[in-house]
């Protein structure tokens, strides 16, 4: 065999030697990340209506958006679980996905080295397009990991950033699908996808120069000119993506699970962390005086604040304690994906604190606050069906005991369905018809 001529550069076709690289494995990586980034896409709109956005200047996180909130509706309060579930997918199906991603960005990786950069116009079109959706990708990603693992690394600018790169990412996702979906639904039909898997053969190099002569070398996926002996085969190498996948699921699902599988979330921050025992035993997002709240703020002399058409009322805990009050069974279910299975809360009603504030029927939305000084999430606005909702409270009590300081004592909002930001801890003022 005559020595094979030095290749060095990566723009150099024969530079990229993996037998497992070409069509076939790009596309069925590509059918994974087609469904699970559709997952990801439908549960990240849903978990950004969540929030409320068009009710109050306090909410919005994102107030350019103009049209690209066109599809905000309503955030209902039934079932009590959803958001727990929305955001559980999306935060479990994005890490989940992450081995997929990377396979398939390697798969194609010798496509960023591909001279000349655009044979035409419309490749040129392509090929931004295509840079469009690389980086709208990692960009995604690495915020959704950064955010959940730091916990809340860029105050307030995660939610813009995440949100348009989300569009970004969205636009190129769909313009790629529309291009490529056909050719991989051919392929994967004429090859079928179980023989090529027992396969230990290169991807065959006649393929290659096929796809060449037609100029779609670099469409499909691209082949190795001069592929290396296999090291794994494909059924190895899928295996090995499906591997790491499976692994940071089962490290993952457990804290939106709970219960005893909490602690199997080993790489989630909110995850196999003990949460003290007791009733107050479940997660804490910001602990008091993380935030600055000290206890003379939650001591007698606080007050809870409760403004409308007719005035201001202040009430004591003593006096809140004396109005009827109700539970709830609801949980806490966080943007980061981690949640606490149901706990039993027991305060007063918002539409019965409404109806102090001189709205006896058809309450209102309202605006939160809580003593809390600085921070993002010392205010939120509720909507009027979460006002109006039976089991929407203003907490006193969680699982039959007094509030921790650390879960919002002396009184925090708890609302079904809700996402955990709009559970405002130690409240201090409800302003009920003005946001
Ligand atoms: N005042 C105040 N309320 C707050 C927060 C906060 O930082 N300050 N964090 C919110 C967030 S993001 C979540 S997920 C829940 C967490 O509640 P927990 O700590 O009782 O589990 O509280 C919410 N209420
Ligand atoms: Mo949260």
């Amino acid at each position: 065999m005559p020595p094979a001529p030095r290749v060095t550069s990566p723009v150099d076709p024969g530079f990229w030697r993996s037998p497992l690289r070409g069509p076939w494995l790009t596309s069925v990586l590509g059918v994974v990340l087609l469904a699970g980034v559709t997952v990801l896409f439908v549960t990240g709109l849903l978990s950004y209506a969540a929030y409320n956005p068009n009710l109050s200047p306090v909410n919005d996180k994102t107030p350019d958006k103009g049209l690209l909130g066109f599809y905000l509706f309503d955030w209902p309060t039934d079932p009590h679980w959803l958001y727990r579930l929305n955001q559980g997918l999306h935060v479990t199906v994005g890490i989940t996905l992450i081995p997929v991603l990377l396979a398939k960005l390697w798969s194609v990786i010798p496509k960023l080295f591909t001279l000349p950069p655009a044979r035409s116009p419309g490749h040129a079109l392509e090929r931004v397009s295509l840079l469009l959706l690389v980086g709208g990708a990692l960009f995604e990603f690495v915020t959704g990991v950064l955010n959940v693992q730091l916990e809340y690394l860029f105050p307030g600018s995660f939610y813009p950033l995440h949100f348009y790169g989300a569009w970004v990412f969205f636009g190129a996702f769909v313009t790629h699908v529309v291009l490529r979906l056909p050719q991989v639904v051919r392929l994967l039909r004429e090859r079928g996808w179980r023989q090529r898997l027992r396969d230990p053969r290169p991807e065959p190099a006649d393929e290659a120069d096929e796809a060449d002569e037609a100029g779609e070398a670099d469409e499909a996926g691209p082949v190795a000119r001069r592929p290396a002996e296999p090291t794994v085969s494909r059924r190895g190498a899928l295996g090995m993506v499906g591997a790491g996948s499976a692994l940071l699921f089962v490290t993952t699902a457990g804290q939106t699970v709970d219960g005893p599988l909490r602690r199997t979330a080993l790489f989630a921050p909110h995850g196999g962390g003990d949460p003290g025992s007791g009733p107050n035993g479940f997660q804490i997002n910001k602990t008091a005086g993380k935030v600055g709240v000290e206890p003379r703020d939650t001591g007698e002399a606080w007050r809870l604040v409760i403004s409308g058409p007719r005035g201001d009322v202040r009430l004591s805990r003593g006096e809140l304690l004396q109005l009827p009050s109700h539970s709830a069974a609801l949980p806490i279910a966080c943007v980061e994906g981690w949640s606490t299975s149901d706990q039993w809360w027991r305060g007063v009603r918002l539409r019965d604190l409404a109806a102090l504030a001189g709205f006896d029927a058809d309450p209102p939305g309202v605006l939160v606050e809580s003593l809390q000084r600085h921070g993002a999430f010392r205010r939120a606005a509720l909507r009027d069906n979460q006002v109006r909702d039976p089991r929407s409270l203003l907490a006193l009590h969680v699982n039959g005991e007094d509030l921790s300081p650390d879960h919002g004592y002396p009184a925090r909002i708890i609302v079904p369905a809700a996402p955990g930001v709009l559970n405002t801890k130690w409240v201090s003022r409800l302003t009920f018809g003005e946001l």
